[in-house]
């Protein structure tokens, strides 16, 4: 059960709201990944339902320029997934009918003017237990015992943001106890099997091939090589007579020998680590209510589905699909199918020596090549990866709008706890005399430098990393 103070909290939350809803108009700033659609998604549905006026603005980052153009007046600001880390940047003029509903780390500037309802202030862990959907699905509740239904968009924020830490890949804490939740509302289904996005519909190379989570350099987004493996591997029937046939479908025997030749490739030709490789059966969260076949009924490619709409730019594209706008369903699918080819791209491309270690860093310079927005997924791809073992993963990519480069970090398998990367990151960046936006939390983290600075940027990352000792491995 969360800790009843958070509860309170979100009650307290639900009741401001509540009591605005006649007099003014809700303006909601999300985050643009999945985790910020979703919750974007559900204090949308929650304000629907009341009858509330409201706007949405999805952004890649809480800037100045973003406040300047939120209104100033009869509004109330509501930010979810994003906001806790930013409490000195919203001045004064944004505390009055501000609440902000996060689960990154809080900054501690004038904590205690702001509604603010986080993980963190109630002794749970925002990066494994709580996810900004799942925050926005508490206060949702509260609103109106209805809302329970949304326990499934807040399991598919918890996903995006990679939460399963659990056990075989299951959510732990407060995300458990809204699984179990969204079970007992008729949302959701907990089954253990294979993590491939499609199991129950789509032919086995092709439910392969769309797997992104965990991302399998060389079949995931190339269907030739699924199907060659399958073939040349597996050897397992993958028809039955005229038609495919679906994971779902297959015996005990032939999914056990399909687990084995795929964690063989890979540790192999895959690079992965082998906690990773074992990731490929876990926990399945299955969307009950959704059609059969859709990418919207397993909850890890509905996430996909959403990072997809919002680092392409199509976050209202995946707002209407997480508020259940089926409309605009075809085109959501398209957006995920070019960004799947997209991210297999940039990963062939790492995989042509475009990928450098040194010290305690492996790092990658995307230039205009890679998007800016894509940079953080390709990262977090990597972080799963046996060639970044220990080691602190770096992507850079050129961003237009910022006239800067995107440093995006994260921390690979197996590096010890005490590197805050949110931390380390913001030092290398003042240490080198930038006055630059960096933040993030442990395990990632992410800044703009200018362009030029890149090499700079991983000496500096070195030197720093070298001081935290016995911290980080540093062979290689
Ligand atoms: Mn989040």
């Amino acid at each position: 059960m969360p800790p009843p103070q958070l509860i309170r909290c979100a009650q307290s939350i639900a009741d401001f709201l509540l009591e605005r809803v006649n007099t003014h108009i809700f303006q909601i700033v999300s985050h643009l990944d999945a985790d910020g659609l979703a919750a974007a998604g559900i204090v949308s549905k929650a304000l629907r339902r009341l009858g509330a006026r409201f706007h949405v603005r999805i952004v890649h980052q809480l800037s100045k320029r973003v406040l300047e153009l939120l209104p100033k007046s009869q509004r109330v600001l509501i930010f979810t997934d994003l906001g806790s880390g930013q409490l000195s940047l919203l001045d004064e003029a944004f505390r009055e009918n501000t609440v902000i509903i996060d689960h990154h780390p809080p900054e501690e500037a004038g904590e205690e003017s702001f509604m603010q309802l986080n993980p963190h202030l109630f002794g749970l862990d925002g990066n494994t237990e709580a996810s900004g959907a799942g925050m926005a699905y508490l206060v949702a509740k509260e609103i109106d015992d209805e809302n329970r239904n949304l326990a499934a968009l807040a399991v598919v924020g918890a996903l995006g943001d990679r939460q399963d830490k659990g056990e075989a890949r299951s959510l732990i804490g407060l995300n458990a106890e809204i699984v179990r939740e969204g079970v007992k509302s008729g949302v959701l289904e907990e089954v253990k099997d294979l993590i491939f996005f499609g199991r129950e519909t789509r032919p086995i190379p092709v439910a392969l091939e769309y797997t992104m989570d965990p991302f399998i350099p060389g079949l995931s987004g190339n269907h030739a090589a699924c199907v060659k493996f399958l073939v040349e591997r597996v050897k397992i029937p993958l028809k039955s007579g005229d038609r495919w046939r679906t994971i779902s479908e297959l015996s005990q025997q032939e999914k056990s020998t399909l687990v084995s030749e795929l964690v063989k490739y890979m540790l192999g030709v895959g690079g992965m680590s082998a906690g990773e490789a074992q990731s490929i059966v876990g926990a399945v969260y299955v969307l009950v209510k959704e059609q059969l076949g859709t990418p919207m009924r397993d909850a890890r490619e509905f996430a996909f589905l959403l990072n997809a709409c919002g680092r392409t730019g199509k976050t209202g594209l995946g707002l209407a699909i997480c508020v259940g706008d089926r409309k605009y369903f075809e085109e959501a699918v398209k957006v995920a199918g070019e960004y799947r080819a997209k991210l297999a791209e940039y990963m062939n491309w790492l995989g042509d020596g475009n990928m450098n270690v040194k010290g305690s860093v492996c790092w990658f310079n995307g230039g205009r090549y890679i998007n800016d927005k894509m940079v953080g997924t390709v990262t977090s791809i990597l972080s799963s990866s046996s060639l970044c073992k220990g080691k602190v993963i770096v992507g850079f990519a050129y961003s237009e709008e910022e006239a800067a480069v995107k440093v995006s970090a994260r921390l690979g398998a197996e590096v010890k706890k005490e590197v805050n990367l949110g931390e380390l990151i913001r030092r290398v960046v003042s240490k080198m005399g930038l006055n630059f936006v960096a933040g993030g939390h442990d395990l990632a983290a992410g800044a703009y430098i200018p362009a030029g600075k890149e090499n700079e940027f991983i000496e500096h990352l070195n030197i720093e990393l070298s001081e935290i000792g016995e911290a980080v491995d540093h062979d290689g």
